[in-house]
């Protein structure tokens, strides 16, 4: 026999083991999508910077009411709303202190919630913990109603007793509870608050410091006797530390990492506390370990939400690991992405995402609008989503149409059109600065110039939050200064 028979007819052994791996490479190509073998793993997404300066809008702005410092330091100013059939708007301070502030700016302490009378316990800190959600029932100032007189108060405490109703798949690092508590007036128009001590909605363990409430919001857009009249949506972070070690948001019997809706007012929840509205999105699946509250879920650390009063499309900044922070629609029932997804790409780690194979599943909700942690831009300690607000009205001409968002520590506040919406990517944003004596400004600009008016060091950063009040305002509020700003043509 030749060699070359012998070769044909008798595998060698090394016939015998190329062909092994050749099957082994089958195999986990069949296992695995071929976009794995070509990982393009990075923390700089997009390459091309946010424009910088073409197409910048300025609006003005005045100073519309100050905080008062609280103990020495200003007032952390999370949410301002306005009080329904009133005259006021409410501003809540992540120390404690609701405040009420009047069309001319003059300020009242409404409610401390670190009053030993509450039994609050709240736990604060600079950053991601303290009094973070404040809405006030639409129907605040009916006589008669069920709402009247109520508001409501997301907020983390260092009393974990009594037993949670929500617990995290694992136990953390920093256990603290986190709760939704309903305050009730006697008198809605009395300057301060003359109710009694509030109720427990939902009481939940938290596992980890951060990543706890966000915004709490009633839909300002809602019909009265319709189910979203009067629902409340309730942001929750996926409880912490960092890359969703116990990967609850994308676990629907978990109440981490979701926007949950309820009826404040309902009592067909698991604790008889409060309501699930009847179009919940998860309310009748046969699956019944899914949590009925659950409106949207796969967020990470959702902070701020808004709705388009054009369409009624909802919105949400939510936070990102090291890589993309995201804008992204809210609609009852979407995955939202996290941790599977950071923005657009597959998250790997907190070293970066997967290119590869952006924006690939159709059952995803991927973001209209993101960007990159590594923009020149944004160079500060950190980078987070904020916002947010949909404008319509006609006040401020310039920004007729807009969604505008911000990015939370460099101050900077970014537009993209709302009619004709980005599929996701940075190319799209573009910069809105403050018209000043001396030039325009970012908002960290102005703060810091504040700063040394009042003889203060200088903020690093501005931890700016964007309210849309229901009268059509749109107001500024930072940690760092104490000053509300209204924005003006
Ligand atoms: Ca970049
Ligand atoms: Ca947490
Ligand atoms: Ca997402």
């Amino acid at each position: 026999m030749t060699d070359l028979l012998h070769n044909l007819i008798v595998p060698s052994k090394k016939r015998l083991l190329l062909f092994s791996l050749q099957v082994v490479a089958a195999l986990f190509i069949l296992i695995f999508p071929v976009s794995s073998l070509f990982a393009q793993i990075t923390n700089n997404p997009f390459s091309k910077p946010i424009e910088a300066n073409d197409d910048i809008i300025v609006v003005g702005y005045k100073e519309f009411a100050t905080l008062p410092s609280i103990d020495g330091e200003p007032a952390l100013a999370m949410d301002l709303e306005t009080e329904p059939g009133g005259d006021r708007y409410f501003v809540n301070a992540l120390q404690g202190i609701l405040y009420t502030i009047k069309d001319g700016g003059a300020v009242t302490e409404f409610l401390d919630l670190t009053d030993a009378n509450w039994s609050v316990s709240l736990r604060w800190t600079v950053l991601e913990r303290g009094f973070t959600g404040l809405a006030i029932h639409p129907e605040f100032n009916n006589v008669g109603t069920a709402g009247y007189g109520k508001f409501y108060t997301l907020l983390d405490s260092s009393n974990t007793e009594p037993e949670p109703g929500f617990t995290p798949a694992e136990d953390g690092n920093d256990a603290h509870d986190t709760l939704l508590l309903e305050w009730k007036m006697s008198d809605a128009r009395s300057k301060i608050y003359d109710g009694e001590a509030p109720r427990v909605l939902i009481r939940m363990e938290q596992p980890y410091g951060n990543h706890n409430g966000g915004q709490i919001a009633f839909n300002p857009l809602a019909k009265p006797s319709t189910p979203e009249f009067g629902a409340l949506y309730i942001s929750i972070g996926d409880g912490g530390s960092g890359g969703d070690p116990m990967n609850m948001s994308q676990n629907l019997t978990s109440i981490f990492g979701k926007i949950l809706r309820i009826n404040p007012l309902g009592s067909n929840s698991s604790n008889g506390q409060y309501g699930i509205p009847e179009d919940n999105p998860f309310i009748n699946n046969s699956d019944t370990s899914i949590l009925r509250e659950i409106y949207v879920y796969g967020t990470r650390s959702p902070n701020r939400i808004a709705w388009d009063a054009n369409n009624g499309q909802m919105y949400v900044a939510d936070i990102g690991q090291n890589t993309v922070e995201e804008i992204s629609p809210v609609n009852a029932g979407a995955n939202l992405g996290w941790k599977v997804w950071e923005g657009s790409f597959r998250y790997v780690s907190r070293n970066g995402v997967d290119v590869a194979d952006p924006r690939n599943d159709p059952e995803m909700t991927f973001p209209v609008v993101e960007w990159d942690q590594k923009d020149p831009l944004l160079q500060r300690s950190s980078v987070a989503s904020s916002g947010l607000a949909v404008y319509r009205g006609s006040n401020i001409s310039q920004l007729q149409n807009l969604l505008i968002f911000a990015e939370l520590i460099s101050g900077e506040i970014f537009y993209v059109s709302a009619d004709e919406l980005p599929t996701g990517g940075q190319d799209a944003i573009r910069r809105i600065l403050l018209r000043h004596s001396d030039g325009n400004k970012t908002f960290l600009q102005v703060i810091q110039e504040k700063n040394v008016e009042q003889g203060q060091d200088e903020a690093y950063r501005a931890d700016v939050r964007i309210a849309h009040t229901t009268d059509g305002k749109l107001f500024l509020l930072n940690k760092r200064d104490g000053v509300i700003r209204l924005l003006t043509e």
